[in-house]
């Protein structure tokens, strides 16, 4: 029987943090969280790339782009949608999840879902550092566990 797992040792592997413009003041701050995990976990400040959409809805296109350039190890996708914000809040959080799942299954490339779904501002911000953790820094970790994890379950029995 064999255990397989991934770890939080980042070196030498390459991510894309893919982060929604839309309430920005909050998204950068998800932003930084992520690149601090990273960093903080041994990956390389040149390997770390931000890439900008407007909003949520626009996540998965750019998402998929950067899955299927064989660039990145793995990819943390930000946004911050706000339900008083936005009558169209169920459509754009439903696409946004659902898209991301389906890319990272059908390019075989972790996404860390950081994207915030929240009542009103002061949830975000609590979720961005103030009082919850900070969700990117979060989605970060579980990106780069899941990379080292799918290089575990490839390399495993190659040794035996
Ligand atoms: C239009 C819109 C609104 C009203 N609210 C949000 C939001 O809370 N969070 C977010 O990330 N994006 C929002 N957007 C922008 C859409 O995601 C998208 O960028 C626009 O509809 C343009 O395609």
């Amino acid at each position: 029987m064999a255990t397989i797992e991934g770890n939080l040792l980042g070196s030498g592997l390459r991510f894309a943090i893919v982060q929604a413009r839309f309430n920005d003041f909050i998204g950068q701050r998800l932003a930084e969280g992520a690149q601090g995990a990273l960093r903080q976990h041994g990956v390389n400040a040149d390997d770390i790339d931000i890439i900008l959409v407007p909003g949520s809805w626009e996540l998965p296109l750019a998402v998929q782009r950067a899955a299927r350039s064989g660039r990145y190890d793995a990819i943390v996708a930000l946004g911050v949608l706000i339900r008083g914000q936005t009558a169209h809040f169920e459509y754009i959080a439903g696409e946004a999840t659902r898209g991301l799942g389906a890319i990272s299954r059908e390019a075989d490339v972790p996404i860390g879902f950081g994207v915030l779904t929240v009542e009103n501002m002061e949830q975000a911000m609590d979720r961005a550092g103030v009082k919850l953790g900070n969700k990117g820094a979060e989605a970060a970790l579980a990106a780069l566990e899941m990379a080292t994890l799918l290089r575990a379950i490839g390399q495993h029995g190659a040794a035996k």
